[in-house]
């Protein structure tokens, strides 16, 4: 690597991918390190800020490139491929090699390294053939990749529905509900293409220079020891939380959410209720959710995306005064962090759960898919900051006891919103000066600069 270093950012372009490194990008482009970020005109938008706060250190690749004409059919955005999951998505990504081959070998300045989403651990041969180092970057906790390594290993053909699976070797045995391994493995089908592709990607990270995580010590630190004693030719660096400093599109006058939430004086009184960029609710589940917040008493602000059924008659008139519902994108990371709010139903994507570390709140758990029953259980079990109300994509809460959790949970001094101050302490203490997330970023950048 170069002392002025140029590095090529390939992120997995779905928001709870995206978003995280961004916020690396951001902190990298503080410490003077030139970036070139692979990124699809539809994910451009969200850059908007990042470039504006750093206008030279920071340039695209915007696809489809002047080389290849075409962006790879399903390469576009996450959320254009609906329910397929990412096994489509990752395939057409790796189109994208012999272009990006081409860009480098035409760049008067090329980069010196790769940094690339874990999702695309094909990109290991990518980096292979430009000659330069590729590091992983986990937009997800190190508990999960020991998980997904195993399952990977030990698990195929998927075991048979309900059974449970057990993780003995791996600190504590933890076992899961077959059905709640995660999603990436779920998918896999034996004999299929593009599943082996996707297993023979996610295997090639364990060739990586590092790996990058967006976690920190205090909170998954037992998992990354672990990780580091099986893959010990790999470097590490827990630097997490990442969104302690996001550039966040809020512009100058707050957003009315922020303007509602403003108008409350009691700290910590509201629920902030999101289930991430990509779940779309049944029709039986927002109304068992409708009725629990109504019957809380809580005051809340409900995030529903497009495609959510709809809420049951009258209910916007019933919580008006209290509870706002919203439709779209929100200022997550601002909402969470406003002194008001004091709680997150949430369906534990580690993005949120991070912000809500962050924030010091605590954490109603409603893992659906994906990553979020591995998260979940770090939370529940481990650290103590959540509570578990509902498991399952499928599954509609009971909705007397969610409204009773909800009240509970809000009202009192719950162990939770305990737990949920101390890590908050501790998220802030690993992102300070002389703290750990800090001392590895700058291990990370001193590597970079050699
Ligand atoms: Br929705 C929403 N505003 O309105 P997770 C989300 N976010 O800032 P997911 C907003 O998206 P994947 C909104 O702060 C977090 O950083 C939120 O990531 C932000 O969940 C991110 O929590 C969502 O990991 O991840 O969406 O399930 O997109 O990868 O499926």
């Amino acid at each position: 690597m170069s002392s002025k270093p140029h590095i090529l950012i390939f992120p997995y372009p779905a928001q709870g991918h995206l978003l995280p490194l961004l916020d690396l990008t951001h902190h990298l482009a503080l410490k003077s390190i030139t970036i070139t970020i692979i990124i699809t005109p539809k994910n451009l938008p969200t850059l908007n800020n990042l470039l504006s706060t750093h206008p030279t250190a920071i340039n695209t690749l915007t696809l489809p490139f002047p080389s290849h004409p075409n962006i790879p059919p399903g390469a576009e955005n996450i959320r254009d491929i609906g329910n397929t999951g990412n096994y489509p998505f990752i395939n057409a990504l790796s189109k994208l090699q012999n272009p990006i081959i081409h860009w480098f070998n035409s760049h008067n300045n090329p980069p010196v390294a790769l940094i690339s989403d874990f999702f695309l651990g094909w990109t290991q041969q990518l980096a292979t053939q430009l000659g330069i180092p590729r590091i992983g970057f986990y937009s997800s906790n190190a508990f999960l990749t020991a998980i997904m390594i195993r399952c990977w290993r030990d698990l195929l053909p998927p075991p048979p529905p309900h059974a449970v699976v057990q993780f003995p070797g791996l600190p504590g045995t933890p076992s899961f509900k077959r059905e709640h391994l995660p999603s990436m493995f779920l998918r896999y089908r034996e004999l299929d293409s593009e599943s082996e592709f996707v297993k023979k990607s996610y295997e090639a990270n364990a060739e990586s220079w590092g790996c990058i995580y967006n976690t920190f010590r205090e909170l998954d630190g037992m998992y990354l020891d672990h990780l580091q004693v099986q893959f010990g030719h790999q470097r590490f660096f827990a630097v997490g939380p990442l969104c302690s400093n996001r550039v966040e599109s809020d512009p100058d006058g707050r957003s009315e959410v922020l303007k509602w939430l403003d108008q409350w004086e009691e700290d910590g009184s509201v629920l902030y209720v999101c289930f991430g960029s990509q779940k779309v609710l049944r029709k039986e589940q927002i109304e068992s959710l409708a009725f629990g917040l109504e019957h809380s008493g809580t005051r809340f602000i409900w995030v529903l995306k497009d495609g959510n059924g709809s809420l049951p008659n009258g209910f916007e008139d019933r919580v008006s005064g209290r509870g706002l519902i919203v439709k779209g994108w929100v200022p997550q990371v601002a909402i969470l962090g406003h002194r008001v709010v004091g709680g997150f139903l949430s369906h534990c994507g580690w993005n949120s759960v991070l912000e809500a570390m962050v924030a010091g709140v605590a954490i109603l758990g409603w893992p659906m898919e994906a990553d979020q029953f591995v998260n979940a259980k770090l939370l529940v079990e481990d650290i103590g900051v959540a509570v578990r109300i509902c498991e399952g994509a499928d599954s509609v809460p009971d909705p007397d006891e969610l409204g009773r959790v909800i009240a509970g949970l809000m009202g009192g001094d719950s162990l939770q919103k305990r737990r949920g101050k101390v890590m908050r302490e501790e998220a802030f203490k690993v992102v300070g000066k002389d703290g750990n997330s800090s001392k590895e970023l700058d291990e990370l950048v001193k590597a970079l600069m050699q």
